[in-house]
């Protein structure tokens, strides 16, 4: 099968050979929090910052161990180059707060993520389900000692970024992402922002080196509870991260139901080094449904691959769901992602640039349309074959279930 997929997609000028060995080195990064409901190792309560999830299947990691195990146990049934995404609130047995966070309490995570074969660590500030959140606010509070405490936090997670881009001698994103808003009509829109503008700056002076750690803007335009305004919104964070030479993270569930991050990307490809993404899957008022399979997430894959930016565009997994088995989330979405990305790595994009610049749109409708059914799947299990994978993770991931998940009780 394979054999007559590799000459179909030869007859499009598509070298499917090239294909299976580009994918291999776009790394994925793989977020811990889909394990445990994003309920963190610190302590830090009840999950909260408009961000929700919901279910309750069985075998929720409830500590450290059980979430290596799972970790774990999804890696090895996702193909191709991962990193480890961790979040701050996942610091291993701390006696300090957040503001004062070190290396040292992640690095029996570095320890992990080398053990199971992780290209690198990304970080991220939590700063949501801690007690130090203010009327619903960070970074922007009018609060001096608030403020302050999640400056402090900002800085010791730009601190412990470079160890981990040490370790791995690889740079590290640092996202920043706050929950910042407000429920009902704001009497001041603009203050908050300056607040926050101000806060950024701070943090950013505090000397991280720019060569080892990437820091991110994550903006979002609602959450639960947050439904008329956020502080940090799309036009606030592209223009800090411009001004300020750092990078904006573009998750695709935080926009208007018809703004695309597809359309996005190239946008910013043309003014940024580097663009980071959080690809999650968007349903009505929830952003964080399981990646799947889907056009948007085609799209974007697209814009990466045919603007020859897989070292550009920084993809990071951001979903939870707590209705069916993790590791299956885990995996669904980490395989949907790679789909994506070979499915646009088998298309012939010189040849279809060359249709739309001669404006021969018919022909480019009809082409399109014509890759949809070409044996994409073929080529899909003969690179899980090549990665010693198989399709079905299902069984393995029921036997787990039934051996490890169930005995959480
Ligand atoms: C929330 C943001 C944020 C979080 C993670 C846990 O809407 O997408 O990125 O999902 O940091
Ligand atoms: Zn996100």
């Amino acid at each position: 099968m394979y054999n007559s997929a590799k000459q179909e997609y030869a007859i499009c000028g598509v070298d499917t050979e090239a294909a299976i060995a580009a994918i291999k080195d776009i790394p994925l990064s793989i977020h811990c929090w889909q394990g445990d409901d994003v309920v963190g190792l610190d302590g830090g309560g009840q999950l909260s910052g408009g961000i929700q999830t919901t279910g309750n299947y069985i075998g929720r990691a409830r500590n450290f161990e059980e979430l290596k195990a799972d970790i774990k146990k999804a890696f090895s049934l996702m193909p191709g180059k991962k990193r480890l995404n961790l979040h701050a609130s996942y610091a291993v047995n701390p006696t300090v707060d957040r503001d004062k966070y070190e290396p040292k309490h992640f690095a029996e995570w570095v320890k992990f993520a080398k053990e199971i074969g992780a290209d690198g660590i990304d970080f991220n500030p939590t700063m949501f389900s801690h007690k130090n959140i203010k009327d619903g606010l960070t970074l922007s509070s009018p609060d001096e000692a608030i403020r302050k405490f999640w400056i402090n936090h900002c800085k010791a997670c730009l601190h412990i970024a470079e160890y981990f881009a040490d370790e791995f001698k690889s740079p590290c994103l640092v996202n920043i992402w706050i929950p910042d808003g407000f429920k009902d009509v704001p009497a001041d829109r603009l203050t908050p922002r300056l607040r926050l503008k101000d806060s950024l700056d701070e943090v950013l002076s505090c000397g991280y080196d720019r060569s080892k750690v990437v820091a991110a803007v994550e903006s979002k335009v609602f959450g639960i509870g947050v439904e008329s305004y956020t502080v940090g919104s799309n036009e606030f964070y592209q223009n800090y991260a411009a001004k300020n030479n750092i990078c904006c993270l573009l998750d695709n569930g935080h926009y208007h139901p018809l703004e695309y991050v597809s359309d996005k990307i190239p946008a910013l490809l043309a003014f940024y080094d580097k663009v980071a993404l959080h690809v999650t899957r968007g349903v009505r008022w929830d952003s964080d449904h399981v990646v799947l399979f889907e056009d948007e997430l085609k799209e974007i894959a697209k814009e990466i691959v045919r603007n020859k930016a897989t070292d550009k565009v920084l993809i990071g997994l951001d979903y939870f769901d707590a209705s069916v088995n993790r590791l299956s989330a885990w995996v669904t979405g980490q395989r949907a992602m790679q789909k994506a990305l070979l499915y646009a790595l088998l298309t012939n994009h010189s040849a279809l640039k060359e249709l739309q610049d001669k404006a021969d749109f018919t022909a480019l409708m009809v082409k399109q349309e014509e890759y949809k059914t070409l044996p994409f799947g073929a080529v899909w299990k003969e690179y899980l074959k090549r990665e010693n994978l198989s399709e079905d993770y299902l069984t393995e991931i029921r036997e787990y279930e039934n051996k490890v998940l169930r005995e959480r009780v």
